[in-house]
C-alpha cells in the first residue's frame, strides 16, 4: 500500500535564530505549507477578543478567558498547554489538505508535554523525518529580536519577555532537542551567518523531499 501520510517536520532554535524567516523560503521557493504555533496562538487570540462581542455571555467568559490565559503565557515567555496549541496546528494542517504533504512546524514542541501531547492526537498521522534546529548565540538572538521589536507589534518583544523566553528555550526546548538527536533526528543549522548563507544549509537539509 502507498503511504500517504503527510510529512512534518519541526523547525526549532530560540527566539529570534530565524525559524520563521528560513520557513518562508522554504513556502516560497519549494511550496512547503508553513504553520508556525506562535502565529497560530497570537491569532487565536485576536479572533477570540474580536467575536467576544458577537457570542453569547456563558461562551463569552469562555472565550475571553482562554484569550487571556494564552497571552499571559505568551508575555510570561511559558509553554501553552498542548491541548490548545496541538488543536490549532491540527485545525492548521486540515485547512491547508493533508493533500499537501510536507509541513514545516515552527516553534513546536517545545517541551515533554508539546511532544507527548502531539504524539497522541498526531502520532500515527504523520511522519516526522527530522527536526531542524537553528543555532545560535544569545547575544545575536537579543540584537535581532530588539531591531525586531521597532516594528513587530509582539507583545513578547521586550526585553523582559525575552529573557524569560531564553529561560525556558534552555530549560524545556533544548531537552527536545537534544532526545531528537539522541535519535539521529536532529539536523542542526549555523544560524549565525546572512539569511542566505543560512537557507544553503536548509536547502541541503531537505534535499531529499525537494
Ligand atoms: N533574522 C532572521 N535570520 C537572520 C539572519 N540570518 N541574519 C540577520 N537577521 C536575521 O527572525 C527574527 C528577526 O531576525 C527578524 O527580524 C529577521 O528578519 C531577523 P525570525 O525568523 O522571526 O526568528 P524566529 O526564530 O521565528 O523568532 P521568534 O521570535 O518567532 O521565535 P520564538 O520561538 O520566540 O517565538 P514563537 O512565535 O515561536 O513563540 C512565541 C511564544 O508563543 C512562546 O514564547 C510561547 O509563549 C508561545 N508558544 C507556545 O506556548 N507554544 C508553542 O508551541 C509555540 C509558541
Ligand atoms: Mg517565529
Amino acid at each position: 500500500m502507498v503511504d500517504t501520510k503527510p510529512v512534518v517536520f519541526f523547525v526549532l532554535g530560540g527566539p529570534g535564530s530565524g525559524k520563521g524567516t528560513q520557513c518562508a523560503k522554504m513556502v516560497d521557493q519549494y511550496g512547503f505549507a508553513h504553520l508556525s504555533a506562535g502565529d497560530l496562538l497570537r491569532e487565536e487570540v485576536i479572533l477570540l477578543f474580536h467575536f467576544i462581542s458577537l457570542i453569547d455571555q456563558k461562551q463569552r467568559d469562555s472565550g475571553s478567558e482562554t484569550a487571556q490565559l494564552i497571552n499571559q503565557y505568551i508575555v510570561e515567555g511559558k509553554i501553552v498547554p498542548v491541548e490548545i496549541t496541538c488543536q490549532l496546528l491540527k485545525k492548521g494542517m486540515e485547512k491547508k489538505g493533508w493533500a499537501e504533504k510536507r509541513f514545516l512546524i515552527d516553534g513546536f514542541p517545545r517541551n515533554q508535554d508539546n511532544f507527548d501531547g502531539w504524539d497522541r492526537v498526531m502520532g500515527d498521522l504523520v511522519e516526522v523525518p527530522f527536526v531542524l534546529f537553528f543555532d545560535a548565540d544569545e547575544e545575536t538572538m537579543i540584537n535581532r529580536i530588539m531591531e525586531r521589536s521597532k516594528t513587530s507589534g509582539r507583545n513578547d518583544d521586550n526585553i523582559e519577555s525575552l529573557k524569560k523566553r531564553f529561560d525556558t528555550f534552555k530549560k524545556e526546548t533544548m531537552p527536545i532537542v537534544d532526545l531528537f538527536d539522541s535519535n539521529g533526528k536532529t539536523q542542526k543549522i549555523n544560524a549565525l551567518r546572512t539569511i542566505d548563507e543560512v537557507f544553503e544549509d536548509v536547502k541541503k537539509a531537505f534535499e531529499p523531499y525537494l
